[in-house]
């Protein structure tokens, strides 16, 4: 789809009859680039000085009408003209002019619909301003523009919230004029310039449009977003802007323009345009591509709270599950999970009752494992216990078709190991689901040494049905995430100690950005885990040069202390919010008394220091050895499994914050008291020495 003109890579412009057209192609969304924004303002003053048109309709090529600002384009030296500028030409034009929505408008696109002089959307297409989801807000006059043509209340709702909404309640709000059938978008856009020039189809501009001053609604949002979400600066700022669209149009840009600038100078913006890219980088690989195996059918092994949780998140997708269970007792627990799962999905108005009945009517609960024979991929989710997995795994290779791919939900053991027990090593990959599973988006896929191509690219093929986010990883103890959050983890045991209380680091951390602090992670998650976990590792043999770090947490689940399961662990839950336990406190001084350790002073800002160099030091040696593909990898296993803040990206995009220098630094000023823990990875070194960066590493 092309005018006969073009005005530049991405744009083209042409006429039927009175009716001037300009069409965008810049594929893969059409996002506002430098092409499209040359393009643009060459078409429109063209079309103005050759003065043959009454009305202009801009519509676009491909799958969605434009879906906002070249987000690659920022953070680099700016390419004039800018958006803002080329949208204040459009809306000066003087001969009348008409957008034409398909797919999605947004941020920057909707923006350009805005400065049209009326907007039209098929039915079923989105328009919003989703900026502030990046870390910044809507730049080129969304924030003026909107409140104009409908509210400041509206404008608040769609700018704030960032989400997607159907154009037909934009046409109820005064965003959206007109709402068509769907159809061809050149089509459309010559019926709507007639309309324009019949005056059927009213056009106005933003400019002589008054917005109408909401002072509650402002101070409201302002309060609701200081309380949500303190850390994101661009809320705030998101709502100062609109409060700035009752001043006289050029006045509000500029009030706008420096809102933007304030949040585009901020780090937040660089972690969050990292984790929009990251999440989509980690499945393009050549490992996720090529020829992929059948998903029809899956079966899940065990009716626990994770073989549940999978088998929900499978159902949702539409995908007929087959739920293995040993006994009727469990096998009737796991249904009913299953169901109290979907059942709040619908009270959560996340989906609808007849769909609710529909996935569960795809639910065949059995206890014999022979029924797998037909399944494409079965999920083996029982307990953490090699021999049983082996068990299962021998037994799946007699009964599962040819070519039915083996999966472990294992979150640490050895997928290779598990391979070998069946005669289709290639068949055999780990499947690594994060509790719950059906609202947890990380899955890391976990490559055995002889699993195929095709059963792996097929791994991430579920992700994508799953709609979760699919993480190449490398076998290994904990694999990505696991092994990462069991070095760190010790750093929480270590900084109480010697010195901090539980709160003191679950409130430094939470001021960081964690949603919880690991304490109060711990008592939610249930302390017995780490106890077992300690327990075998104890019996396995620990190294003699490491520092013990389960003291303290050994003593409290050995007063049957597990955490909110129990009413108390860290904190105390009679009230329902978290109260510090004080027996606790004892059980600290004693333990201090006990090893001889004279407790120090730690400032929040040492806590958190501490706990992210742990963290980054073995986010390093695994991109070292290969079990993340690339540091990116590794960024979004913790945004997605680990309530990493994702306004900082990741901890190794937080890492080149603070630069592989002083990272090092830090970790030799450590060692110091423990030699042990904080080796310094050798490729961090080498970052030091030669000046690079994580984000060099990534594409
Ligand atoms: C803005 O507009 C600022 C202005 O207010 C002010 C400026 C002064 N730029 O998601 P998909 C790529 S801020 C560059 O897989 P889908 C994406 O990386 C912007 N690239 O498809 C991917 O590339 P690849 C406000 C972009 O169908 C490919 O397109 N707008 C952009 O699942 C396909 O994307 C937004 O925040 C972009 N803006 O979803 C909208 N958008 O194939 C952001 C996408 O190499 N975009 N790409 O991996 C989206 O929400 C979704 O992409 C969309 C399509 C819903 C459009």
């Amino acid at each position: 789809m092309a005018e006969a003109n073009s005005t530049s890579d991405a744009v083209s412009y042409g006429y039927e009859g009175e009716v001037a057209l300009i069409c965008i192609d810049n594929p893969p969304v059409n996002a506002t680039g430098i092409a499209v924004r040359e393009g643009l303002v060459a078409a429109v003053k063209a079309i103005n000085e050759e003065a043959k048109a009454k009305a202009i309709a801009i519509y676009c090529a491909g799958r969605t009408f434009i879906a906002g600002a070249d987000i690659r384009e920022f953070g680099k030296p700016p390419k004039m003209p800018s958006l803002t500028e080329v949208l204040n030409d459009l809306e000066a034009s003087a001969i009348p002019t008409v957008s034409i929505i398909h797919g999605t408008a947004l941020g920057g696109g909707y923006e350009t619909a805005l400065a049209t002089h009326a907007r039209v959307g098929m039915k079923g297409a989105k328009f919003g301003l989703p900026e502030v989801l990046l870390g910044i807000i809507p730049g080129a006059g969304g924030t003026q523009r909107l409140p104009r043509v409908s509210s400041v209340g509206f404008a608040l709702d769609i700018a704030v919230s960032g989400r997607h909404a159907p154009v037909e309640e934009g046409f109820e709000k005064g965003a959206i004029d007109r709402i068509v059938e769907p159809g061809d978008p050149r089509e459309i856009a010559i019926a709507m310039g007639q309309e324009v020039i019949a005056g059927t189809l009213p056009t106005r501009r933003t400019d002589q449009i008054e917005a109408k001053a909401d002072p509650e609604a402002i101070s409201n949002t302002l309060a609701m977003v200081q309380k949500k979400n303190p850390h994101l600066i661009n809320l705030a700022e998101c709502v100062k802007a609109i409060e700035a669209a009752t001043l006289p149009l050029a006045e509000g840009l500029a009030k706008e323009r420096e809102h933007f600038m304030t949040c585009m100078n901020s780090p937040q913006r660089s972690g969050l345009i990292h984790a929009f890219f990251g999440e989509r980088a980690v499945s393009n690989i050549p490992e996720a591509k090529g020829d992929t195996r059948p998903l029809d059918k899956i079966g899940v092994i065990g009716g626990g709270t994770m073989g549940s949780g999978i088998t929900t998140s499978c159902l949702l997708a539409g995908i007929p599950v087959r739920l293995i269970e040993v006994q009727q007792e469990g096998l009737d627990r796991g249904v009913a999970t299953i169901t109290k799962n979907l059942d709040g999905a619908v009270s959560r108005g996340k989906m609808s009752q007849d769909k609710r009945d529909a996935a569960l009517a795809m639910l065949e609960p059995s206890l014999a494992m022979e029924d797998l024979a037909d399944v494409d991929l079965v999920i083996e989710a029982v307990f953490e216990k090699m021999e049983i997995k082996k068990d299962i795994f021998g037994k799946l290779d007699t009964i599962c078709k040819p070519g039915a791919i083996l999966a472990s939900n294992t979150s640490y053991l050895d997928v290779n190991q598990i391979a070998e027990m069946t005669n289709r090593p290639q068949d055999v990959l780990g499947l690594h689901f994060f509790s719950p599973a059906h609202v947890m988006r990380l899955l890391e896929i976990v490559q055995g040494a002889k699993t195929a191509p095709d059963a792996l690219a097929t791994g991430f093929a579920l992700a994508k049905k799953l709609k979760k986010v699919g993480v190449l990883a490398q076998v290994c103890d904990g694999f990505i995430g696991n092994r990462i959050l069991g070095h760190y983890g010790k750093t929480n045991a270590y900084l109480v100690l010697d010195g901090a209380s539980p709160q003191q680091v679950d409130t430094a951390l939470e001021a960081f950005g964690f949603a919880m602090g690991p304490n109060k992670v711990g008592d939610l998650a249930g302390l017995d885990i780490g106890y077992m976990t300690r327990q075998r590792k104890k019996e396995e043999g620990m190294d003699p040069n490491e520092r013990y770090a389960g003291d303290v947490a050994d003593k409290i689940c050995e007063n049957g202390w597990y955490g909110r399961k129990t009413g108390k662990g860290y904190y105390m839950y009679e009230t329902g919010a978290p109260v510090p336990n004080p027996e606790v406190e004892k059980i600290i001084d004693d333990v201090r008394a006990e090893k001889g350790i004279t407790p120090k002073d730690f400032s929040d800002q040492d806590i958190v220091d501490r706990y992210m160099t742990a963290m980054i030091a073995e986010a390093t040696r695994v991109v070292e050895d290969g079990t993340a593909k690339r540091p990116v990898d590794v960024d979004m296993v913790f945004l997605f499994g680990y309530g990493f803040p994702r306004f900082r990206g990741g901890p190794l995009h937080y890492a080149d914050t603070i630069g592989a220098k002083e990272l090092v630094a830090r970790m030799e000023e450590y060692a110091k008291e423990d030699p042990h823990y904080w080796q310094v990875p050798e490729l961090l070194r080498k970052m030091a020495a030669d000046g690079t960066t994580f984000a060099d590493m990534n594409w």
